[in-house]
């Protein structure tokens, strides 16, 4: 049976030889080559087993002849004869280091030759004893830095994104559902509650032979490790490093299970005290009363035992959420169903793989009425912004693609970089001429607070914004937010009118569900956008929406549940002052 498990296998494979040649100090395009195949592989939704037996490889972006004979040669054979000549190059540790963040291939290698620092276990001895500012380049401030990251690596070493971790463990709830005798399966624990990072999957099942079960799940092709192996629990470590927990429970303990499981541990132990008060016991084989069993088959019973209603998975931290729910007060967070558009994506005119034809086609057939396409301004080279030139070809391929659409709406966007002065990467004649500005920083992190914080508030006064992107800059277990007065920044943002952006790529999810929550709380508008790359990042919209659940947001809180008219309404208010 294919998975999708060896495309995580290909994936992380071009990304090891991507740094191994950093490392060698190889030429940057084609180092960018394997990166750019790397990530689309790893977000590819079906297996690339069957992308290579229907010849389509190539059609894939960014893989071409050459990759796609080394993607044929693994797939045919198990081995991949580049990465293995590479990775015999260097001593495997090295590799590693590479993912600390504040250590650079240049950095990696004068480590290795000057100090002989190989792996982990080194660079932590050696940052210790105070040799690293014995080298040339490497002052007190940059130690520091690889201090921090290496405290950051290794805390999002035990924990996985959730945009990785879930559609892993979709597909293996799937191979539990296709089982025979599987009446039902659910994804519990902290995936279902959508936290930004998982530590384990947890996973529930009835079945009509727990053992047969759990034997069978011990032998996904995924499964690298098996921990146990009963007739009503199983856990295996993925080849990913994943671990899952899988277990089978009899169905009038289900509901019970399902909440047990799905946490989190202070939700649980709030919910046993206030069942213990009205004198009854709640744990995850059922409700009882004394010895007599009043309640476990559906989730819903646990609540309403309690005389409060369903609480959703993703308000269940215990913030607050269990006494809003008996008083009656508890909001009904928005879901992806009342999303009309996404407010962010890029097409081929910046670093987008897709056209704004194909963009608008996969929007649409997600059920959206808009998307803004909001491609990146010149200053950001890498991602190869839009000269002024651009921008106006572009609204003209858009006008005429809008023509041909009764029932959908391209709006021309960008997103336009935020200068290390505050000032905006476009003249105001051009942002005028867009319907949707969204501003972001992208480079420039090294400032002061209060810098930073002067340079974002002037970019919102200019009248011609709309949506402040990722307004922290932070790249979950990768880089930490930069240094800002986000409070005075949503501040401003409110009173401006100024949108907010909860990001849903799965590495920024920026603001996150307690800065998005401040945002609400502030008056702020909130954005959910993808800031999709691809078509399949349209998807993302779940994980944007998954943290505007766990910070208890409305439907009336978030711009993109605007129907188009009203959402043309609001982005001409901002304008007319
Ligand atoms: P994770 O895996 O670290 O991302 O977070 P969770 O929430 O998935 O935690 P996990 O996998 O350790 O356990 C799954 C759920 O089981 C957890 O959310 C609540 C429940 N649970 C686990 N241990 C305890 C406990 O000691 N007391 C209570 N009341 N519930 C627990
Ligand atoms: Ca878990
Ligand atoms: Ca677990
Ligand atoms: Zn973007």
């Amino acid at each position: 049976m294919p998975t999708r498990d060896v495309n995580e296998k290909i994936a992380d494979m071009f990304d090891t030889i991507a740094d191994v040649l950093e490392l060698q100090g190889d030429i940057p395009y084609r180092i960018r080559a394997y990166r750019n195949a790397a990530r689309t592989i790893r977000d590819l939704p079906q297996p690339i087993e069957e992308v290579a037996r229907e010849g389509k490889l190539e059609d894939l972006p960014g893989i071409g002849k050459d990759l796609a004979a080394k993607i044929l040669e693994y797939l045919e054979t198990g081995r991949m004869s580049k990465y293995e000549e590479v990775v015999s190059q260097v001593p495997p540790g090295l590799i590693e280091l590479l993912h600390i963040p504040g250590l650079g291939p240049k950095r990696v290698r004068l480590l290795h030759e000057r100090l002989g620092i190989s792996d982990l276990e080194d660079l932590r001895r050696a940052l210790d004893s105070g040799r690293i500012e014995t080298l040339p380049g490497m002052g007190k401030k940059t130690v520091e830095n690889i201090r921090r990251g290496l405290a950051l690596y290794e805390a999002s070493k035990e924990r996985m994104p959730l945009g990785r971790a879930l559609p892993i463990a979709e597909e293996i709830a799937r191979q539990i559902d296709a089982l025979p005798g599987t009446a039902r399966v659910v994804i519990a624990g902290s995936a279902r509650r959508m936290k930004e990072t998982v530590g384990d999957i947890d996973i529930l099942t009835i079945a009509e032979d727990g053992e047969a079960t759990i034997q069978a799940f011990v032998r996904f092709p995924q499964v690298r490790d098996i921990l146990a192996a009963g007739d009503t629990k199983g856990s295996v470590v993925l080849h990913n490093g994943l671990q899952v927990d899988l277990r089978v429970v009899p169905p009038e303990s289900y509901g019970a299970a399902l909440h047990y499981f799905t946490g989190s541990k202070a939700h649980n132990i709030k919910i046993r005290t206030i069942a213990r008060e009205q004198g009854l016991k709640v744990n995850e084989y059922g409700i009882f009363r004394g010895e007599e069993r009043i309640g476990g088959e559906e989730e819903a019973d646990v609540f309403r035992v309690l005389g409060m209603p369903w609480i959703p998975p993703e308000m269940r931290e215990d913030r607050g959420e269990i006494e809003a729910a008996l008083e009656g007060r508890l909001p009904t967070p928005v879901s992806l169903d009342d999303i009309r558009g996404d407010p962010h994506v890029h097409s081929k005119w910046s670093d987008g793989a897709n056209t704004i034809r194909e963009l608008a086609q996969a929007a649409r057939a997600r059920g959206y009425e808009y998307i803004a396409v909001t491609d990146h301004s010149p200053r950001v080279r890498v991602a190869g912004g839009m000269s002024v030139e651009k921008v106006w070809q572009r609204q003209k391929e858009i006008e005429a693609l809008n023509r041909e659409f009764d029932d959908f709406r391209i709006l021309s966007g960008a997103e336009v970089d935020i200068l290390p002065d505050g000032s905006l990467d476009y003249p105001d004649e051009v942002l005028a001429a867009l319907d949707l500005v969204i501003v972001s920083v992208h480079s420039g992190f090294k400032m002061s607070r209060e810098e930073m914080t002067r340079r974002i508030l002037r970019a919102l006064e200019n009248p011609y914004v709309h949506i402040l992107a990722h307004p922290t800059g932070r790249l979950i277990g990768q880089r930490e937010p930069y240094p800002v007065d986000l409070e005075a920044v949503l501040r401003r943002a409110a009173e401006l009118g100024v949108a907010v952006e909860i990001n849903g790529y799965y590495l920024r999810l920026d603001l996150d569900d307690v800065n998005a929550h401040l945002a609400k709380e502030l008056g702020c508008t909130i954005s959910l956008g993808t800031d999709a790359h691809q078509v399949d990042h349209l998807s993302m919209m779940r994980y944007a929406v998954g943290v505007a659940r766990r910070a208890w947001l409305e439907p009336q809180d978030v711009l993109n549940t605007k129907s188009l008219p009203d959402l043309l309404a609001w982005l001409q208010r901002r304008r007319s002052g």
